[in-house]
This record gives structure tokens, C-alpha cells and sequence, in this order.
């Protein structure tokens, strides 16, 4: 039978333990810092001449829905109970949010070198060290809504947006394509400074510290931030019953991204699954 994922505010506190405690055992036995690696491996600009499936490209939401699957296994082999809950950024959108509790995720960095201080993740607790980061940093680093050039996450006007739009990618399938479900999602737009981040990615910029670019695995707020993207788009896919996945057939030679990217059948790395694989979630998990 299909398992929940559930919004992270409703989880009991005996929940929350219970999913944090499965976190640590998986960073302990090095199976968490194996995620991290595959998410910088997979960290492909579209600028870069080579195929990419997880940013930047049609295959965003089908790599990170398996993505996630794959944590999401490995954390029930240690405790069936677990899922992974979701954050649903529009509501929980301060840092006073329970999602940044002591018994939780730990809340923001300190001033002087952004690292997170509280909760489990706290490097002084001894059950968090940064293995694979952008720099030679140890610790979890955040920098809430960046005060140095301040952002707010998105608010649901702002999601609703998205949510109207009715074809799933537009050519070019990349960052510039300017319309269509995945890449206004994963929030890439014109502009200057975090104008340029929306929605997605946006996300990303104002929890800040390691959650910006390939490392952010490491902070583990990235599942839940990303079961809600998954949420968000199993939601569009029900209202748009007919809108598949594109493209369906591959660039062909002589088109700008022939080889760079993954079309509806296509097999996705490291797994070898498709697009059209991970289209429907609904006998392993549905979302509360
Ligand atoms: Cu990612
Ligand atoms: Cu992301």
C-alpha cells in the first residue's frame, strides 16, 4: 500500500525524532554523504557542452522525484515508519517557523561565519560533518533571507502562477526556456540579482549557506524543500491530465541541445530510468 509524505508542520514530535534520528543513522553509516556526491556529480549548467538531467533541463522534476525516492528507500530500511515530509514554503515562510526547531532542522547560521549553531545538524553535536561542500568548510552553514541583499520566499500568488501554466517544458529545455511548468518552477528567469531566482530556486537562495548550488544536499532541509517541489508538480500533472511530459522525441543532430538532454524515454543517470518511468507515484507514495 502506498505510503504519506505529510506536511512537516502536522508531523508529532515523536515524528519529527523519529525522521531525524533515521537522517543521522544514514549520515553515520556514510549512505547520506553518498546522496550528497551523486547531486554534485549530477550539477550540470546548461552552459556546459554535455548532457544534463537533473538542473536546468525537462528532466528536473523526473530526476529529483527519484532522487528523492532513493533517500526516501534508503531512510525506511532503517525505519519503515519514515517518510519524507514537505515544506511548504508559501505558509512556513519566517525563521521562527517549527521547521527550524532545536528538536528539528536548527535554525539559522551565526553572523560571523554562518554556521548553524542549533539543533541536530549543529556541527558541535558531533553527527554532522560537511564531507563533500564547496569549500573546505565542515560545518552546515545558512544565511536566512540573506541580509546582505534580502529576499523573500515565495508567497502562493507567486506559485499559483506557476501552477496555470499548461504545457509541461518549451523548447530550448533549458533555463531560458520562458514558459512552461518545469522551468518556471525551477525558477529561473531574466533579470538581475535574485530577480533571477524564483520559485525553486528561490527556495535555495534564502535558506542560503550550502543550500546554494551542487552541495546542498548536505543541509538536509533540501528533501523537504524537495517533496514539495514534487508535491507541487503531482498536483499539476493531476490537473492536466493530458499534458505529458516533453519532449518525446530527442534533439535531433544539428539541434542546440542534441545530446544535452533527456527526452520522455530516455535513460536518466545514475539509475537508468526514464522520464515516462517517473511519471506516476501513486502505488508508492501519495501526499497528506
Ligand atoms: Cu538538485
Ligand atoms: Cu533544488
Amino acid at each position: 500500500m502506498a505510503y504519506t509524505r505529510k506536511n512537516q508542520r502536522d508531523l508529532t514530535s515523536a515524528e519529527r525524532k523519529k525522521f531525524v534520528a533515521a537522517v543521522l543513522e544514514l549520515k553515520r553509516s556514510g549512505t547520506y554523504d553518498d546522496f550528497v556526491r551523486t547531486h554534485i556529480d549530477y550539477y550540470v549548467a546548461d552552459g556546459d557542452n554535455r548532457l544534463r538531467v537533473a538542473h536546468m533541463t525537462p528532466s528536473f522534476l523526473p530526476w529529483h522525484r527519484k532522487f528523492l525516492l532513493e533517500f526516501e528507500r534508503a531512510l525506511r530500511r532503517i525505519d519503515p515508519t519514515v517518510t519524507v515530509p514537505y515544506w511548504d514554503w508559501t505558509k512556513d515562510n519566517t525563521p521562527a517557523a517549527s521547521l527550524w526547531g532545536e528538536d528539528f532542522m536548527g535554525g539559522n547560521g551565526r553572523r560571523s561565519d554562518l554556521q548553524v549553531m542549533t539543533g541536530p545538524f549543529a556541527y558541535a553535536g558531533g553527527r554532522w560533518t560537511v564531507k563533500h561542500g564547496m569549500t573546505e568548510g565542515r560545518f552546515l552553514t545558512r544565511d536566512f533571507g540573506r541580509p546582505q541583499d534580502p529576499i523573500a520566499l515565495p508567497t502562493k500568488a507567486q506559485l499559483d502562477d506557476v501552477m496555470r501554466e499548461t504545457v509541461y517544458d518549451v523548447e530550448p529545455w533549458n533555463s531560458t526556456s520562458r514558459s512552461g511548468f518545469r522551468n518556471t518552477l525551477e525558477g529561473w528567469a531574466p533579470g538581475r540579482g535574485s530577480e533571477r531566482f524564483r520559485i525553486h530556486n528561490r527556495v535555495h537562495r534564502w535558506v542560503g549557506g550550502l543550500m546554494l548550488g551542487g552541495a546542498s544536499v548536505n543541509d538536509p532541509v533540501f528533501w523537504l524543500h524537495h517533496s514539495f517541489v514534487d508535491l507541487l508538480w503531482s498536483r499539476w500533472q493531476q490537473r492536466n491530465p493530458r499534458a505529458g511530459y516533453l519532449p518525446t522525441r530527442p534533439p535531433q543532430l544539428g539541434e542546440s541541445q542534441y545530446r544535452r538532454i533527456a527526452a520522455r524515454d530516455e535513460k536518466m543517470g545514475p539509475w537508468g530510468v526514464t522520464p515516462a518511468q517517473m511519471l506516476d507515484h501513486s502505488a508508492i507514495y501519495r501526499y497528506a
